[in-house]
């Protein structure tokens, strides 16, 4: 994670008396002189939040947060005066890092012109070399159909959008126009969140490399023959489109010219994130959703990445349709997510990537912190794979060089892609967010992140999805029912249960199908009968005692000095050093602890700067054995002492101990006559023989 380069924290007196015009005029000293007189320019900012409690105010907020997160920042777009009053009233503080979102775009497009202008075709799968409109998509879909229509299939999800689109998708496999035949699913998507175009470049031309590809190599041809692929680049279309056709509108050369000042002013609908439901259980009417722009354009909407029904309404989720994170009227109450859900309920996906930007990171469930107590009263735990899911999420890492890492070591999230369907299904699911810094780079950059470039040239995403599809195909990663049966015949699998969402629960039901081949042999790849929810799971809790615990008697510093503190950690593998200051003026020390590096420089590696009268605690993960500095700063204080203690602890695992067996129910059926019933119990790793005798006797 590239740390941020921290410049000097704004005092918070200094502010105060500034107007908010002025320090947001300060703040955008590169813009334009035309562009950013009385229209606040839609801006990216970089908050710093040194401790989890400033990364939980930041998020009480309801500001736009990005993934872009580290120990201590959170980029946050700030679209209004208002929530740059609601990040001074809160006390936090911030550095500008894209001052005009509108001009970076225009900015951007001119890159992306010219990029286009001197090349005739990019060496991504599909040769494009530029940015698809929704009708792009729809329209490659098609043509790789067309192409090839034995390994191709266009197909159509069950829900129209909220403007009343189709939201289409590729199924790519062997005989992929014949029934299924008991394979595996690998299911890729892109464009949950309208402005992270990306998303959906790399998902389609994902989709055009196994298509162009099979029959030419043999990795690829494999991988098909066992597996079907489906691609669903453009999750949510309404929201896509409205992003998508502003930010292509955004022209430099007229800024010059001096036309679409007002335009630059606000970005439209360019970094909308969200669905087109201004109102709960409301369709929109026509334009309603286009023209619902409010000031940088996310304004209404239900953040599809929230509406999910796995733990539905807990942390990282608002309640508040004007919030970024709106999780919507009820779980599942969205189009977009009832057409996925559908889509997951339907087939066996072992494996499915959600893809979203930026950051640079694969992410695993869960979204929320082992220890957070969850619905049944007890630590939601590392999901009971989580081994396996860390093992898969570091070798895809390792092909494109990003960070591997559970979801909610960035923050809190809640009713996401992966939250319901690894709980629901039992499936491995991963967000990646793509791209180093902005929601939609120049061009160039999406070549780059498909194809790998630098260390990782050659491998890229286009590696880590091939990996993806490798375990999605791995039976030792999943289940197999394996048995006989009458050819022709159809096999049905179905399980019923409940969610739990955050308060309550919903019904969910699975229900796939095969048909038997010819020989009357069949395999078919599924899921564990047992959802991981109800299967034991770790969490670790801390030790009563402090394996060692060092405590510093300190005197008065002067104000803006620093008094340092040595410490050292003597051995590898312990869990955790804890850090803290305390002191008996009401009035502000500030705390750092960096690790002294071979060569005696200091790097930080945890901060605490409460606000004035907040004691300080900064905490570091797995401190790895050496030197480290305690710094206590004065930032404004006239204390004569203060107690500075650091204290080495380990974790105790616990586990939540496992529950339930669950199991599916599998019927063989003939013309849709159930001819036999029974119970099947697999765990993954498993291959269960089926005895469908009795079938075989009546069919
Ligand atoms: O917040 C999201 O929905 C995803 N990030 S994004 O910037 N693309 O919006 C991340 C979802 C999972 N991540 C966390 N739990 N942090
Ligand atoms: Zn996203």
């Amino acid at each position: 994670m590239p740390m941020k380069s921290r410049s000097v924290r704004v005092a918070l007196t200094a502010l105060a008396a500034a107007s908010l015009l002025t320090v947001a005029a300060i703040d955008t000293g590169q813009a334009p002189a035309r562009a950013a007189t009385a229209d606040f320019p839609v801006q990216l900012v970089t908050v710093d939040t040194s401790t989890r409690a400033d990364k939980e105010l930041l998020q009480s907020l309801g500001l736009d947060m990005t993934e872009h997160a580290g120990h201590d920042y959170i980029e946050v777009v700030l679209h209004s005066p208002a929530e740059a009053a609601a990040l001074h009233a809160a006390g936090l503080t911030w550095d500008v890092r894209i001052p005009n979102l509108a001009l970076h775009t225009a900015k951007v497009n001119e890159i992306n012109e010219r990029y286009a202008a001197r090349t005739e075709r990019s060496p991504l799968p599909s040769g494009r070399t530029g940015y698809r409109t929704l009708a792009d998509y729809n329209a490659d879909m098609h043509k790789l159909a067309t192409m090839r229509p034995g390994i191709a299939r266009e197909i159509t999800l069950p829900h129209r959008t909220l403007e009343g689109k189709l939201v289409h998708g590729l199924a790519i496999g062997r005989d992929v126009r014949e029934p299924r035949d008991g394979r595996p699913v690998f299911l890729i998507m892109g464009l949950h969140h309208a402005r992270e175009w990306p998303s959906g470049e790399l998902t389609m031309e994902f989709a055009y490399d196994l298509v162009t590809n099979y029959g030419k190599r043999d990795r690829i041809t494999n991988l098909l023959n066992r597996s079907r692929v489906i691609v669903v680049p453009v999750t949510n279309p309404d929201g896509f489109q409205k992003s998508v056709n502003d930010g292509m509108l955004l022209d430099l050369r007229e800024v010059d010219d001096g036309g679409t000042v007002s335009l630059l002013g606000s970005p439209g609908n360019v970094y909308k994130r969200k669905n087109c439901r201004l109102l709960d259980g409301q369709r929109p009417v026509a334009n309603e959703c286009a023209l619902a722009a409010s000031p940088g354009g996310f304004g209404l909407g239900v953040d599809t990445n929230r509406n999910y029904g796995g733990l539905w309404g807990g942390p990282g989720a608002a309640s508040e349709p004007a919030d970024p994170t709106y999780r919507g009227a009820a779980p599942f109450s969205e189009p977009e997510t009832q057409n996925i859900r559908e889509l997951v309920s339907h087939r066996q996906v072992t494996t499915l990537i959600t893809n979203h930007t930026y950051s640079n990171l694969v992410l695993r469930p869960n979204g929320v912190k082992p220890d957070t107590i969850g619905p049944d009263g007890e630590p939601i735990g590392q999901p009971h794979d989580e081994a396996a899911m860390k093992a898969l999420g570091a070798r895809m890492a390792a092909q494109n060089g990003y960070q591997n890492l559970h979801s909610w070591e960035l923050y809190d999230t809640t009713g996401t892609t992966e939250d319901w369907s690894y709980n629901a299904t039992g499936g491995y699911g991963y967000t990646f967010e793509i791209g180093e810094s902005e929601f939609h780079p120049p061009y160039p950059e999406v070549v780059d992140e498909y194809l790998g470039a630098g260390k990782y040239a050659g491998r890229g995403n286009r590696e880590a999805y091939l990996v993806a599809l490798e375990n999605a195909v791995n039976q030792e990663q999943h289940s197999v029912i394996a048995g006989k049966a009458p050819a022709g015949a159809t096999l049905r699998l179905t399980k019923s249960f409940a969610t739990s969402t955050w308060n309550s629960s919903i019904s969910d039901t699975i229900e796939t199908t095969m048909r038997v081949g010819d020989s009357g042999g069949f395999r078919w790849h599924v899921n564990p009968s047992t959802r991981p929810m109800v299967m034991d799971r770790q969490y670790e809790v801390l030790a009563d005692e402090p394996i060692r615990s060092k405590t510093y008697n300190g005197t008065f510093i002067a104000p803006t000095q620093h008094t340092d503190h040595t410490f050292t950690v003597k051995r590898s593998g312990v869990d955790l050093l804890d850090v803290t200051l305390d002191w008996p003026t009401p009035d502000d020390l500030d705390l750092k602890v960096f690790y002294r590096e071979q060569d005696g420089s200091l790097t930080e590696v945890a901060s605490s700067e409460q606000f004035v009268n907040e004691k300080e605690r900064a905490l570091v993960e797995a401190p790895k054995p050496g030197g480290y500095v305690f710094r206590v700063i004065n930032y404004a204080s006239a204390s004569p002492s203060y107690t500075l203690t650091g204290s080495l602890y380990d974790t105790e695992p616990k586990t939540v101990p496992r529950q339930l067996i669950e199991n599916y129910t599998l019927t063989c059926e003939k013309n849709g006559k159930i001819l036999q019933q029974i119970p099947v119990v697999v765990d993954r790793g498993q291959v269960v023989k089926a005895d469908l005798s009795r079938c075989r006797a009546r069919w």
